[in-house]
């Protein structure tokens, strides 16, 4: 047995009580750390990557820093897309850009997924080369985007707007969006599998864009792909499915699948936990917290694991660190999680 069997987060995930509680961070390998800024000023984001020792790099960073209980591997959600056939860009300082949006029955009929396991075979070399280079030190989280924070970017090509071309096209395309969304399905579900394959030994469902949505329309346009993607995954490795800004979502996914679920700091703690006691949650202090003094962030910290219980709980933010946070910040968040 690997010796990150024995670690809290494995432990967790097989439904096991632990001593320790097990602690990572969502975007924990990124801006935030001099260590990645000084790689980043060298390179450009996709081609860092597609380069599988500098995707290992700065896997390990946070890892070296912090002593985390879980890596997750460099890559970005927009991978899918990219590999489908869709031009993805990252703006300096902006964030994802996608040149030609996708927003004609034209534009989805060029994607194509043939083939789309060697246009991943780069992230399958970064997961297998991390896992090895871990060598046992922990366990290394895959991920992929949902189909429709996917779906959000690529229609609308960027991810700064309200994104009214996004929500016109599902409403005034509701075919054509239900084709995109279960192309896009299939992606994340391969994405998932390269890496599960590779070496990931648990794998993360983001949806970012959760928000966008009225609970009514998630459960009729969106339920039934997500669906989709756990019973495919689930019986591979534990997978955790994750919704910012949308407590409803959150609390319908729980209801019909048995998942792992990330929740977000616009979750009410402690009836999430009444509600499902004896569920596996990861999360989810606000982010922002680690923005304060280090009184605040252990307070904070504290009364958030309080809510949630010391059982099935694994310890992160709710939602990815901002990158204006001092790495220190991040080191009082861990501490005090292992003292609680
Ligand atoms: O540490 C890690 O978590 C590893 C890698 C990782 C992950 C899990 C990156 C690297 N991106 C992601 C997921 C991701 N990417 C999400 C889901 C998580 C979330 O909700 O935050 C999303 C929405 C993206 C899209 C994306 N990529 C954004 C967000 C833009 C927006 O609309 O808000 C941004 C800024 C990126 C770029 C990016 N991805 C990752 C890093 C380190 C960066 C910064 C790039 C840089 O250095 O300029």
């Amino acid at each position: 047995m690997k010796t990150f069997e024995r670690n809290g987060m494995m432990q967790v995930l097989r439904g096991e009580r632990v001593t320790k509680l097990p602690v990572w961070l969502m975007r924990q390998a990124g801006r935030y750390l001099p260590e990645y800024q000084a790689v980043r000023s060298e390179h450009d984001f996709f081609s860092m990557v597609r380069t599988p020792k500098v995707a290992t790099e700065i896997t390990l960073q946070p890892i070296r820093r912090f002593k985390l209980d879980a890596a997750i591997i460099f890559s970005d959600i927009l991978v899918v897309p990219q590999a489908l056939g869709i031009t993805v860009l990252m703006e300096e300082k902006k964030g994802p850009i996608i040149p030609i949006p996708i927003r004609s029955a034209a534009d989805v009929a060029a994607l194509s997924i043939d083939g789309f396991e060697s246009r991943m075979q780069y992230l399958s070399d970064s997961v297998g080369l991390t896992a090895r280079t871990l060598d046992g030190e922990c366990p290394l989280i895959g991920f992929a985007g949902s189909p429709w924070s996917l779906f959000a970017y690529a229609v609308e090509g960027s991810g700064k707007k309200s994104f009214a071309a996004a929500k016109a096209f599902l409403y005034n395309e509701p075919q054509l969006s239900q084709t995109f969304l279960a192309l896009l399905t299939e992606g994340a579900i391969r994405c998932l599998k390269v890496q599960i394959a590779a070496g990931a030994s648990v794998v993360q469902l983001f949806e970012s864009w959760g928000s966008l949505l009225s609970p009514t329309d998630y459960e009729r346009l969106v339920l039934p792909h997500i669906q989709k993607i756990v019973k495919e995954i689930e019986p591979l490795c534990p997978l955790i499915l994750f919704v910012r800004g949308n407590p409803a979502v959150t609390d319908m996914l729980a209801q019909v699948t048995n998942a792992p679920i990330g929740i977000d700091y616009t979750v009410d703690l402690p009836r999430m936990r009444a509600r499902f006691p004896t569920r596996i949650l990861q999360g989810a202090l606000d982010p922002t917290v680690l923005l304060g003094p280090a009184a605040e962030i252990k307070k904070q910290t504290h009364s958030m694991l309080e809510s949630l219980g010391k059982d099935n709980l694994i310890a992160n933010l709710g939602h990815g660190i901002l990158p204006e946070v001092k790495p220190e910040a991040v080191a009082t968040f861990v501490e005090a999680v292992r003292e609680f």
